[in-house]
């Protein structure tokens, strides 16, 4: 099986990660069930109900300034002893400037609640920019947080294809790669092997532009499987018997190998419209939660 294979060269050459177990962290939102935006106790709340179910302290959102995020969800981090990697959308000027100012007035106060900060989420998949200007637009960060890690979201193909390669050797501190059996529309005793595949196909790739194992740390920034109500795509049937499945097998073992990954998402978010995909098809986008919008987990988070 061509990923083991891959999988035991990757170890072998990255020491940094070796035999150590990996670290989880959840995709969390930004809003309340209603639609309503969190508040500083519901962040709080996201926290705790985190922790409990798995362990994990740290979760990643996408625009620092979207509901207020990072106004309200630093000082929550910091009295749960959480940290948070914040975004930056900089596919508009206006996000691009609303989300900085977001980072000049609360990131810079809470440093250490701050794990991080991702210009992007699959700006170079969706084409919005080249790889130097998602370099530049980095920097621009890089010169509000100078102490603070840097990088990019983008999906795992456009690292393994080289898009990214003129970003990677501006040398970002952090790339989180997003990778989804089910949207390869893998069937899901298939999706744990396409996922393997993709995180490996990025990670080599990375590394061997950066020329260094160690130099950039990685992340899977996205992975996860639609419970049910959920939509099917292809043969990746939604469900929450097929997510848990995907939990057991792709998640925890990729964790257990010694990558860090973060699960999209922590919580349901009701208040999503359905995205209408290429072929014209609405996309629930609604039950990819690994607990539901109270909070209640679906099935054992403990890896
Ligand atoms: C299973 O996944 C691998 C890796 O992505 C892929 O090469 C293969 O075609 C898939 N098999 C099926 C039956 O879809
Ligand atoms: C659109 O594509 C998805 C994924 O292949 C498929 O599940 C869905 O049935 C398609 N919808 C239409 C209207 O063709
Ligand atoms: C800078 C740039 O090209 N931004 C575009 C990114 O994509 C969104 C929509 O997909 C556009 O609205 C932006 O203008």
């Amino acid at each position: 099986m061509r990923f083991f294979t891959t999988i035991s060269f990757a170890l072998a050459a990255s020491p940094a990660l070796g035999s150590a177990v990996g670290n989880l962290g959840f995709a969390l939102g930004t809003k309340n069930s209603d639609g309503s935006c969190k508040a500083q106790q519901d962040y709080e709340d996201d926290f705790d109900a985190i922790a409990a179910a798995s362990g994990s302290k740290l979760v990643r959102g996408y625009a620092a300034s979207d509901c207020n995020c990072a106004q309200y969800i630093l000082p929550a981090a910091k009295a749960k002893g959480a940290k948070v990697i914040l975004g930056v959308w900089p596919d508009t000027d206006e996000s691009f400037d609303l989300d900085k100012q977001a980072l000049q007035n609360y990131a810079t106060k809470f440093t250490d609640q701050v794990y991080a900060v991702t210009v992007g989420s699959e700006t170079l998949y969706r084409g919005n920019f080249t790889a130097a200007e998602l370099l530049d637009k980095m920097d621009e960060v890089r010169s509000i947080l100078p102490n603070t890690k840097i990088g990019t979201a983008d999906s795992w193909n456009k690292y393994a294809d080289g898009t990214a390669d003129d970003m990677i050797k501006g040398k970002p501190d952090i790339l989180l790669v997003n990778a989804f059996g089910y949207w390869q529309a893998q069937p899901i005793d298939n999706a744990t092997h396409t996922y393997f595949d993709d995180m490996m196909q990025a990670f080599t790739h990375i590394q061997s532009v950066a020329g260094s194992t160690s130099s950039i740390e990685l992340w899977n920034g996205e992975t996860g499987w639609p419970t049910d109500g959920g939509t099917d795509y292809g043969a990746a049937k939604a469900g929450t018997a097929n997510a848990k499945t995907y939990w057991q097998q792709a998640v925890c073992p990729m964790i257990d190998w010694g990558f860090n990954v973060f699960y999209f998402e922590a919580m349901d978010e009701p208040w999503k419209p359905d995205s209408v995909g290429d072929n014209g098809s609405a996309q629930d986008e609604k039950h990819w939660g690994a607990m539901t919008a109270a909070r209640a987990v679906k099935f054992s988070l403990k890896c």
